[in-house]
């Protein structure tokens, strides 16, 4: 699949030790022939051209020289630069790097010459898409690449790392081969009514499908369901009435003075939202404004807020003043985040001489409860292991169990798995071949949206659309 050249800036933006232009197709290398002088090259003027610099430079190897403008013969940056060719690459085109020094105008003025010798300028996550494309790597390599990206924990970064190796893909593959096996079988069976004792004959072909498709297949929706919290993390709200330390834990969490802390009830107006790492789950950790009935408008609007976000959040920290008996607004907000997944945290427990805290309503019970001083930064290890315990129950990421499926793989995998275990009910109900074909044919096309041999194009458009530019 001939394409056209494409070029883009791969590092952030700002100032730093290095920056990288990545240029990829077909015109790559005599892009960089225009603009680059090795050292050691003719320095009576005459440019080093496509041939030459083919011939001059190896693959996969890297050269020093400067980027020179071809029309004034301005040098711009010395430069670092790795030419190599198809199809040993990112894209499986010839790709090209060029090492500038890290700032935004040496950048830019280089990438503008890159775009002038005809190069046209990236799209976000285009180079990945390209290497998806060229059949480099499958939709689920590629979507790796961005949780590799955005990783904000080693537990992610290991899921991700599994995915990218293919993983995920050489299971998915797994049971699709499978599936096509049988449907061949189903065909044949069609075609040749005499043989079918044959290929249902003692169930046989009804174990292997239930052994090799539909177990595997309720491993990975399972394993979706206990470990995907570890790659997408969860939404947490601290809520309780004012001035019972919901900001001075937060705080503690972070391990910053992020929020501001008084003594004054209502010091939090607004919500204020930090990412945190809590035993290896990704947990974005709102503060939200003390829960109370008032007139002042700004609180009001606070305190919508906070309503909204505990509708929105994934696990509640409902925390009352554990040296005051229960106040009336302790009562109510119980009432609203009873439904949720909640932790009852008893805080400033260094105030209370016997440790007992105030005595709590019974159909409390079902709230698991901690104590803690956010003051003194007493129990919040007890805290996160309980946190950590309510969102992953006994999972353990393990090497070999690293395999975790994202939302887009996992409802293709229940769909995959309908249609499977109906085709077995089919087969045991003697329903005609014909039909059990038309479900396994739809099981093998779940599956082939997974790695994208039957992916919609507006899903792959948007599966890329999550890359960065340069990509
Ligand atoms: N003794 C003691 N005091 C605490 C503890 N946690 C917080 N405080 C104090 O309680 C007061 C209120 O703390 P904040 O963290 O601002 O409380 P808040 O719940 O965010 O209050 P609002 O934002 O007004 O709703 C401050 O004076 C804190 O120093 C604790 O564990 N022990
Ligand atoms: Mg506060």
């Amino acid at each position: 699949m001939e394409q056209d050249t494409i070029a883009a800036v791969a590092t952030p933006v700002g100032s730093g030790g290095i920056g990288i232009i990545k240029i990829s197709g077909r015109d790559a290398l005599s892009i960089a022939a225009a603009i680059f002088q090795k050292t050691g090259d003719a320095t009576d003027g005459s440019r080093t051209t496509d041939a030459h610099l083919a011939a001059a430079m190896q693959s996969h190897r890297l050269y020093h020289g400067h980027i020179v403008d071809p029309e004034n013969g301005r040098v711009l940056d010395e430069v670092l630069i790795s030419a190599m060719s198809a199809p040993r690459t990112y894209t499986r085109e010839d790709v090209v790097e060029i090492n500038t020094h890290s700032g935004q105008v040496v950048l830019a003025a280089t990438l503008e010459l890159v775009l002038k010798q005809g190069a046209r300028l990236a799209e976000p996550g285009e180079f990945t898409k390209r290497a998806y494309l060229s059949g480099r790597i499958d939709l689920t390599q590629a979507e790796a690449v961005v949780d590799i990206i955005n990783s904000r924990t080693d537990k992610a970064l290991e899921i991700a790392a599994s995915q990218i190796r293919g993983d995920l893909k050489q299971k998915v593959e797994a049971i699709r081969d499978l599936l096509l096996e049988s449907l061949t079988e189903i065909e044949a069976a069609i075609d040749f009514p005499e043989d079918v004792e044959d290929i249902i004959k003692d169930g046989k072909a009804v174990a292997v499908i239930a052994n090799k498709a539909i177990e595997p297949l309720k491993e990975l929706i399972q394993q979706y369901k206990e470990a995907h919290i570890l790659r997408d993390g969860i939404k947490m709200a601290v809520v309780g009435k004012p001035n019972v330390g919901k900001s001075s834990l937060m705080n503690r969490l972070i391990q910053n003075d992020r929020a501001i802390v008084t003594s004054i009830p209502g010091t939090t107006r607004d919500l204020i939202e930090e990412t945190l790492n809590i035993g290896g789950i990704p947990v974005v950790v709102a503060d939200t404004a003390g829960l109370h009935e008032t007139d002042d408008p700004v609180e009001v609007i606070g305190i919508q807020k906070t309503e909204e976000y505990i509708n929105r959040s994934d696990l509640v920290l409902f925390m009352i003043d554990a040296s005051e008996p229960l106040a009336r607004e302790d009562h109510r907000i119980y009432e609203t985040i009873h439904n949720k997944r909640s932790v009852l945290v008893l805080n400033k427990i260094d105030l209370v001489n016997n440790k007992d805290g105030p005595e709590l309503p019974d159909t409390w019970e079902q709230t698991p409860a901690i104590k803690i001083s956010a003051l003194y930064g007493e129990g919040l290890g007890a805290l996160k292991d309980l946190i950590v315990k309510i969102a992953m129950g006994d999972f353990q990421l393990e090497a070999e169990n690293a395999t975790i499926p994202n939302l887009r793989h996992k409802i293709a995998l229940e769909r995959c798995l309908q249609l499977t275990a109906s085709a077995v009910e089919a087969i045991n109900n003697k329903t005609p071949f014909e039909l059990i074909a038309i479900d396994i044919q739809e099981a093998i096309d779940a599956l082939g949206e997974i790695v994208g041999l039957t992916t919609r194009e507006d899903v792959i458009d948007q599966i890329f659309s999550r890359f960065c530019i340069g990509k």
